[in-house]
């Protein structure tokens, strides 16, 4: 039962636009209220009402150690004991910098802001700056945070509410989003054709996770990263979700390709607010205040994101946490694969390391159109059984399921035992 839960939500439908601070978390797309959620612990969260969950949404993706790791919670207590934020300068967030841009050869320099959308929005602004073009292209699914030039067919909760676009975006800003297709690369040629000399930055994330898990197809970030050297695109990879999660030096990393610009979040927060963009010491020292191009925050860098940040990427690049993310995630599909093998039904099972998607399709899931053709009736029914059963999944088919460096042998083996159960329960209807 969930009755404290349903409690809070009819209070908080009164004081909160849709009960919610961020639209996925309604429950909305799956017709079911939301859980509420008193803690977390390792790879488990405990709702109001006593339940327990394994967790694959890992707050979206930034606890990739798993909840209130001890090591995370004793330097936010020892960070805690000197202030929150001062608006000036700290160590440590000269410290985490150099960190980051010493994993990742794409960047010389970084900013650090308060969130993804902040990130993109920063990024693309900047782009805009250092080329003096204006239109951007996107791609159809792909999500980089609510900034009006991103709202154009956009992913993740846009796409399960299944809003057009977004109110409030003018129509100048709309015109200046162009739309290409995700592992399409002649839809982005055609584009750059149509719109030659005017195209400032080419923003996807390079492994989706917004319209699901979508990889890269063969050769079609090598194609993207020539096509915009060529044209002097600023090739911006969003890594919000693959930043510190599919390598340590994210998809950059895992497919060898140096974007101009990378924006991160999530993972880099420790599960406090953050986000950064970085990139080209060339395009970064366009930015205020040593260039002309103005992005500002009052809590960027704020030094517990920073201590916290800095903590999880430091046990990240020590330890062999993604040889075992690897192998419990390997393990899971295999398990899941096993069981969809014993069903009259198929389903697609796309993943990139600790991030995967199961698609209630029987075609691959490639793209934003095959995607949209996955039955969304099915994962409704296989989302509330799997709950039932103790597994807390997105709650929504356009999402992707993470694993954490706490989640256990046993959960594996406990989540491939409920999965095997639910599809039985979602196919023999
Ligand atoms: P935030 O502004 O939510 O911190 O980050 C925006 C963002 C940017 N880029 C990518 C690739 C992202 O996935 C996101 C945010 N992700 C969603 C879930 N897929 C956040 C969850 C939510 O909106 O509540």
């Amino acid at each position: 039962m969930r009755d404290r839960s349903k409690e809070l939500f009819s209070v908080a439908t009164d004081v909160i636009p849709g009960g919610v601070n961020s639209p996925v978390r309604a429950f909305g797309s799956v017709r079911m209220e939301p859980v509420y959620i008193r803690s977390g612990r390792g790879s488990r969260l405990y709702d109001v009402d006593g339940n327990e969950y394994i967790d694959y949404v890992c707050s979206w993706g930034p606890l990739i150690l798993g909840h209130a790791d001890p090591r995370i919670l004793q330097v936010l207590h020892e960070a805690s004991q000197s202030g929150t934020s001062f608006g000036a300068n700290t160590e440590i967030e000269v410290r985490f910098a150099r960190l980051i841009t010493e994993i990742y050869p794409s960047i010389d320099m970084i900013r650090m802001v308060n969130s993804g959308t902040e990130a993109t929005m920063s990024a693309v602004r900047l782009a805009r700056g250092y080329t003096g073009r204006s239109r951007i292209i996107k791609f159809e699914g792909c999500y980089h945070g609510h900034g009006d030039s991103f709202l154009i067919k956009a992913g993740s909760g846009v796409l399960t509410l299944g809003i057009p676009g977004s109110p409030g975006i003018t129509e100048s800003t709309a015109q200046d989003t162009l739309v290409g297709s995700y592992n399409d690369i002649d839809s982005v040629k055609a584009l750059i054709e149509a719109h030659r000399g005017e195209i400032a930055a080419v923003i996807l994330e390079p492994v989706m996770g917004n319209a699901g898990v979508i990889p890269p197809q063969e050769g079609f970030l090598e194609d993207l990263r020539e096509v915009t050297a060529e044209e002097g695109i600023v090739l911006i990879f969003d890594e919000v979700i693959t930043g510190f999660r599919v390598a340590l030096g994210g998809a950059q990393e895992l497919y060898g390709i140096e974007p101009d610009l990378t924006c991160l979040g999530k993972i880099i927060g420790g599960g406090l607010p953050v986000g950064a963009f970085g990139g080209k010491r060339e395009i970064m020292e366009h930015l205020a205040p040593v260039g002309p191009v103005y992005q500002a925050g009052t809590l960027s860098g704020n030094p517990l994101a920073m201590a916290l940040g800095y903590k999880t990427v430091s046990i990240l690049k020590e330890g062999d946490i993604y040889g075992q993310l690897e192998d419990r995630s390997r393990r899971l599909e295999e398990g899941i694969r096993e069981n969809l093998k014993r069903q009259k039904r198929s389903c697609q099972l796309n993943r990139v390391g600790s991030m995967m998607s199961l698609f209630f399709s029987e075609k691959p899931v490639v793209d934003f159109t095959s995607a949209m053709n996955s039955d969304r009736e099915l994962f409704i029914d296989y989302f509330k059984s799997m709950l039932d059963e103790g597994i807390y999944l997105a709650p929504s088919p356009f999402e992707a399921s993470f694993l954490s460096a706490s989640h256990s042998e046993e959960d594996i083996d406990e989540t491939i035992e409920a999965n095997g159960r639910c599809l039985r329960e979602v196919f023999s209807d």
